[in-house]
């Protein structure tokens, strides 16, 4: 059925609902309306998770080879769509266009790589005992729920509902509310694409997302929650679990350190910091945050980062040559604002921006009334600062200075989170040396972009649990069974 996507946003058991009421949708760089969407309550989430586990059944005896074909016309779909996908991405996240169809092309390819693991998720079989052999089957985990966050509003979403779908899991999304356009436009992709009965994927949009998913977590029949947002909201979200266990799976914040050892090749790896901490204005769980130089390049390296930095464009993610989009909100901007301040009380220097951005007067684009910072680099920081223990998610990069590797690896470990660390150099000892004691689920060695659909994704301590891609992204959707024999 042709969907409306700015009034019904609602999928629930194959058809497409308008809510009692909607909500509006912002540009974050103009404020401007650019939608709206149904704003559902308890009792229609619940009617989801009855459909879902009506579902269950017929899902889970479809064959492995049925869910990949669904899931790769989802791919398909997906990428003949990318132009329109990123369009609406822009609007409602404010991300520069590229780096929105750079998302969704990925995003596709996640969809490609649950298809195939869901086929090679198979058990194995034990050495003959007495009587017989035993099995271990994997058997999905029942009826999941996805909630999704609005910095990657595409990838996080077709992450989790294509290895639930492999697995052989009903999912119901829950996009971010202030995504929520993107995300019920990827539903109505991936359930167009056919293959997909009624009540095995489904989409929920709300602005009160405690009270919706609360009704969900209170009702047993939900098997499984896999979040991607904030640690405040995930520690929730296993709480609610306080009565009865429910797999969870948590993608929570980060605080990422970048290393750069004195054999790196400086100009590489100016670029690849940048990229990694400015991309999507540094609202990213795997953005750089904190930036180690060793001293004896720092002052060769620190240049070449600025010279990158100055480069950056900020404006509507929709204008061409557009590098910097606005933050999400101006609660962002505060964040980010607070972090400076106390940066600069402590001694940092700005070296590049530091301030809030507005458009060149008499710019070819008026109305840019959205919460924009400029692209910031502090120098001199140091580890009290409250830039160096909270993660900022702005585009802001604070740079320290450090003498030796172990110093560098310790300060870069010294953090509640465990999400991504970068290193950058040349010898292979060391870059190995390193990347073994980063305690992180994510190194990036020279690679400013890590995230791969063969690699699992996911952080230690405070960063979350369980993991999301490679062949352990579809363990998380799959149950463990095993079954002995005597025959
Ligand atoms: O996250 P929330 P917010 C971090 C980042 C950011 C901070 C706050 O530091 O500044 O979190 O962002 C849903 N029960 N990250 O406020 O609130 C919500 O509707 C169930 C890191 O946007 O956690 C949305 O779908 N669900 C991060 C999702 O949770 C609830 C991505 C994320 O929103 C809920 C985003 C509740 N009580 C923020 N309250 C990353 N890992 O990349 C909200 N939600």
């Amino acid at each position: 059925m042709p969907v409306d996507p700015s009034t019904a946003t609602l999928l629930i058991d194959g058809d497409w609902r308008t809510g009692a009421a909607t909500f509006e949708v912002l540009d974050p760089a103009t404020l401007e309306v650019v939608g709206h969407a149904a704003d559902a309550g308890p009792e229609e989430a619940l009617t989801a998770l009855d459909a879902a586990c009506a579902a269950f059944p017929a899902w889970r005896a479809t064959s492995a080879e049925e869910r990949a074909t669904a899931l790769r016309a989802g791919a398909a779909a997906i990428r003949a769509a990318a132009g329109t996908l990123a369009a609406i991405m822009t609007a409602e996240n404010g991300k520069p266009l590229h780096e929105a169809r750079g998302e969704v092309m990925g995003s596709a390819r996640m969809l490609d790589w649950a298809a195939e693991e869901g086929r090679r998720a198979g058990g194995r079989v034990t050495p003959q005992a007495a009587g017989g052999p035993g099995l271990v089957l994997r058997a999905p985990v029942g009826p999941a729920l996805a909630i999704t966050p609005w910095n990657f509003p595409a990838s996080m979403l077709v992450r989790k509902v294509g290895l639930a779908l492999a697995a052989g899991c009903p999912v119901i999304v829950k996009p971010a509310e202030q995504t929520p356009l993107i995300g019920t436009e990827l539903v109505r992709i991936i359930a167009e694409a056919g293959g997909l009965p009624a009540g095995v994927l489904q989409s929920i949009t709300t602005t009160r997302p405690a009270e919706v998913v609360g009704a969900l977590l209170a009702d047993t029949r939900l098997r499984k929650v896999s979040f991607t947002g904030s640690t405040e909201v995930g520690l929730s979200l296993i709480r609610s679990t306080d009565t009865h266990l429910r797999r969870t799976s948590l993608e929570l914040g980060g605080h990422s350190p970048a290393i750069v050892l004195e054999d790196a090749d400086l100009p590489a790896a100016a670029a690849a910091v940048s990229a990694a901490k400015f991309a999507n204005a540094g609202q990213s769980c795997i953005a750089v945050n904190r930036l180690f130089v060793h001293r004896t390049v720092y002052e060769e390296f620190l240049p070449l980062l600025l010279e990158r930095v100055a480069a950056l464009r900020v404006g509507h993610g929709a204008d061409e040559g557009t590098t910097l989009g606005p933050l999400i909100d101006f609660a962002g901007l505060d964040k980010v604002e607070r972090h400076v301040a106390d940066a600069v009380k402590r001694g940092a220097a700005v070296a590049a921006g530091g301030r809030r951005w507005s458009p060149p007067e008499g710019g070819a684009r008026a109305g840019l009334g959205g919460a924009f910072y400029e692209p910031t680099v502090l120098t001199g920081a140091d580890d009290t600062m409250l830039i160096s223990s909270e993660e900022t998610f702005g585009p802001v990069l604070p740079v320290y200075v450090f003498d030796d590797e172990d110093e560098a690896i310790e300060r870069a470990n010294t953090t509640d989170y465990g999400l991504a660390a970068y290193v950058f150099g040349s010898a292979l000892a060391r870059l190995w040396r390193a990347a073994d004691r980063l305690d992180f689920g994510i190194v990036a060695v020279n690679d400013p972009a890590p995230v791969r659909p063969e690699l699992p994704f996911g952080g230690m301590k405070n960063s979350g649990q369980e993991r999301e891609g490679g062949s352990e992204g579809i363990d998380a959707y799959l149950e463990t069974k095993s079954i002995s024999m005597k025959l």
